[in-house]
């Protein structure tokens, strides 16, 4: 009986030590060590025994069986330690590898050029101003020097709401506002925003446009200061070696009115197609803020000039960014706004 015990444990180390996993152990484990199994069956079997062998051997069946447990348990151990390994490495995740670009959603064309403009003009000192874009008759056209039957109000065709109420057809009622409030402060403002008029769209009109109109008052503001002010905002939007010339042009609202034109970016003024061979491209209208403008907004135009310029973010991003129809910018089509996305890496 001690001879099958000695082999019956020399059997079942074998077998626990050839186990790969937790499975294969635990089978082996109630094969041997279960209540049906050889071990068992030996401590059953002891009652054939002589009295007087019974506690020897029940002590010895009992030394094996404690023995076989405990290579069972190490061998557990490792297999389960062996089991975490093999599960963390199939989980691993290798950070060294380089990550997939991810579209990054950027600003409209449209409103990268009017905040590029915002930020020069705030660099300078500038504050941006914003109002409502359904406006009252008087700041749309009467405060600008455009009462009631002037022809250049037919220049533009309204959206009327009412008799006294209307969309708004520029951005200047917003200046027309700001003035009024300032009570005979100086100030400088830059005013971006939406205007509407009546048009039939095509590649170069919209019934609704984007505008940015500047306005300074104050002491002493004289045409040299404009001059200065838009000769900075050619160079940084259009480049450094930018020249720029001036115009005479008419205004309602300003006196003398100009118009602003920029050496060609793309030839430098050589003549090419963008500047349709003369060297200069159209960027903005300006001038000295007209008396009238100034006097109904409460300042003394004998004490304070001004001077203002409007342009339309919609021509300058076409110009810049080489757009062909100017209704790219509203039908959101991605094939057209994701050419202004970034990748990121
Ligand atoms: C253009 C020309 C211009 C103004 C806008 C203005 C506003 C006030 C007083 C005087 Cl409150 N002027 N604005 C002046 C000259 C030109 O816009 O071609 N815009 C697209």
């Amino acid at each position: 009986m001690i001879e099958q015990l000695t082999q019956l444990k020399e059997e079942v180390i074998e077998k626990i030590t050839a186990t790969e996993n937790i499975k294969q152990l635990n089978e082996v484990r109630v094969a041997y060590l279960g209540k049906k199994g050889p071990i068992t069956d030996l401590l059953k079997g002891m009652g054939k025994l002589p009295v007087e062998e019974r506690p020897k051997m029940g002590a010895l069946v009992n030394e094996v069986r404690a023995e076989v447990q405990h290579i069972h348990d190490v061998r557990k151990a490792t297999l389960e330690e062996q089991a975490i390994q093999e599960q963390l490495e199939k989980e691993a995740i290798d950070v060294t590898l380089p990550g997939r670009p991810v579209k990054v959603a950027n600003a409209h064309p449209l409103t990268r050029v009017i905040e590029e403009i915002e930020d020069l003009f705030i660099s300078m000192g500038y504050e941006v101003a914003e109002g409502p874009e359904v406006e009252k008759d008087y700041y749309n056209f009467e405060a600008l020097n455009l009462p009631k039957g002037h022809p250049a109000r037919d220049m533009q065709d309204t959206f009327y709401i009412s008799e006294e109420i209307l969309m708004r057809t520029h951005t200047s009622p917003v200046q027309a506002r700001t003035m009024e409030k300032k009570q005979g402060a100086s100030f400088k403002i830059i005013c971006p925003g939406k205007v509407f008029r009546r048009d039939n769209d095509d590649a170069t009109h919209s019934h609704q446009f984007t505008q940015i109109e500047g306005l300074v008052v104050g002491e002493n503001i004289r045409m040299s200061d404009l001059k200065g002010t838009l000769d900075i905002f050619a160079k940084k939007m259009f480049g450094e070696d930018r020249e720029i010339r001036l115009r005479p042009s008419f205004f309602p609202f300003t006196e003398p009115s100009v118009e602003m034109d920029i050496s060609c970016f793309k030839c430098g003024g050589e003549g090419c197609n963008v500047c349709k061979h003369t060297g200069w491209i159209e960027i903005l209208g300006a001038g000295m803020v007209h008396p009238n403008v100034l006097s109904m907004a409460g300042y003394d135009p004998k004490k304070v000039s001004g001077f203002a310029f409007g342009m339309g973010p919609e021509r300058i991003a076409m110009l810049k960014y080489g757009v062909d129809d100017i209704r790219h910018f509203y039908t959101n089509d991605v094939r057209f706004l994701s050419q202004f996305h970034r990748t990121e890496e």
